[in-house]
């Protein structure tokens, strides 16, 4: 687990057995230093760190120059995890989730942001695509893609998060053994660039009882939602930039739309339409999918704005420790409500908490990365992170969040995960 050798390669100290697990930044600081000298020290002595001879590949022509840019080979197993409900019926059905385990920092790579689409991606001709935008509207507009080039445009650092991520750790009776990403992976944070829906929307001029909107994709499932008007008009936006080029054909190409915060659903893709409405469409993908029954055997439709919400990535499931010693606890936080204020992380499942340093700049409805350095002393362990928001909400146990909905509800799950470190340096998924 290469993260982790990050710390772990140059142990200037080993704890003495019966230490206990703390999480200290200020001893960690002070003998990090510490760490940095031995380590150097400790490089030249060992031959197996000796400066190397002169590599092959600096004794041969480096590639030639290229029009595109590719990763190295040697990350080529870094990929989105693929899931294919129907197989071979519907191959394009699913979601492929973002390796979250394997990523620093907040934005996510395009070619690895999340997808989760309802029958497959388009093959879109920008040339030929239109956005049409009518109902109860004056004037109704119909947009080519170049015309929409022409507006004034915004740019935002946001995360989208499908309503059904982290549905692994609901759906299954017992915790399922594998990476964050395959659990957690249906987040991903991009900065987006696009022309703010209120302008065109102003522009076709709304009439007198209009207070929703429908979204439609241009699709085969036409995948459409329904979106109050006073999100429509404040910070939705019409995007055709993700991370400064253009949309990746999986988030949309050639435009979609970012509704931040809220329902990944409700960012509708491959966007053709906005009707005007008054009330909502109840189109078939708000009413069939993402509502979440409760127990008392109603269902509660149009739950909009992303819950509170953090996972250590690492250390996390399928890593393993090496060895006893410090290390740095690294995650992610978002909330769909606005900013993230505290992170705060638990070493023995919740005992105790200490709070992580966030990486500035922290933006409003997108992911914050957190940070702390931990001690191992090589017992058992049970890591957890508890994301707490600026509007104060606070991320739930999943004794608190479960009883909430009727079991095997699928969306929403934004409790609090468990990674536990055994003795041996192995990390699992726990339900705690
Ligand atoms: N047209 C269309 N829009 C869509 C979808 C779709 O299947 N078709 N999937 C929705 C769902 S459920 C989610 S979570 C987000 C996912 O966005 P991404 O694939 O860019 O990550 O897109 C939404 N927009
Ligand atoms: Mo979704």
């Amino acid at each position: 687990m290469d993260k982790m050798n990050r710390v772990s390669r140059a142990p200037a100290e080993r704890p003495s057995a019966g230490k206990s697990n703390k999480i200290d930044r200020r001893t960690f600081l002070a003998r990090g230093a510490g760490i940095a000298a031995a380590g150097l020290a400790a490089t030249v002595a060992k031959a197996e760190d000796a400066p190397p001879a002169v590599p092959k590949w600096m004794q041969e022509q480096g590639a030639p120059l290229n029009g595109y840019g590719q990763r190295s080979k040697f990350e080529e197993p870094v990929k989105r995890y693929v899931g294919q409900p129907y197989g071979a019926i519907a191959p394009g059905s699913g979601v492929a989730r973002s390796p979250i385990q394997e990523f620093e920092g907040t934005i996510t790579p395009s070619s690895l942001h999340f997808e989760r689409s309802h029958n497959g991606v388009p093959a879109i001709d920008p040339a030929q695509h239109r956005l049409m935008i009518h109902g109860l509207v004056r004037k109704p507009l119909v947009f080519t893609m170049q015309a929409l080039r022409r507006y004034p445009m915004t740019s935002r650092t946001c995360f989208i998060e499908c309503g059904g991520n982290s549905n692994p750790n609901t759906l299954n009776l017992k915790p399922p053994q594998v990476p964050a990403g395959a659990i957690h992976g249906l987040v991903s944070c991009s900065e987006w660039t696009g022309v703010p829906l209120a302008m065109l929307l102003n522009e076709a001029g709304i009439e007198a009882g209009a207070d929703w909107i429908l979204a439609e994709g241009a699709d085969p499932v036409a995948m459409s939602h329904s979106i109050p008007l006073e999100k429509a008009l404040d910070d939705t936006m019409v995007a055709l930039y993700q991370n400064g080029e253009r949309l990746r054909p999986e988030q949309g190409y050639p435009v979609r739309l970012l509704v931040p915060g809220w329902l990944g659903n409700s960012n509708v893709k491959w966007l053709r339409r906005i009707k005007v409405t008054q009330g909502p469409t109840h189109a078939k993908d708000e009413t069939s999918k993402y509502t979440d029954p409760t127990p008392d055997g109603k269902a509660r439709q149009f739950t909009f704005v992303m819950g509170v919400k953090s996972v250590i990535t690492h250390p996390s499931s399928g890593m393993k420790m090496q060895g006893a010693g410090w290390y740095e606890i690294s995650g992610i936080a978002w909330s769909g409500a606005g900013k993230i204020n505290k992170v705060e992380v638990s070493v023995d499942g919740g005992a105790g908490w200490r709070d992580a340093v966030l990486q500035e700049p922290v933006f409003s409805r997108s992911v914050t990365r957190f940070r702390i350095p931990w001690e191992w002393n090589g017992q058992p362990a049970l890591l957890q992170s508890r994301a707490i928001d600026e509007k104060g909400r606070v991320q739930p146990t999943r004794a608190a969040w479960l009883p909430q909905y009727m079991p095997q509800q699928r969306y929403h799950n934004n409790s609090i995960q468990t990674w536990a470190v055994a003795a041996d340096g192995s990390i699992s998924n726990v339900f705690a």
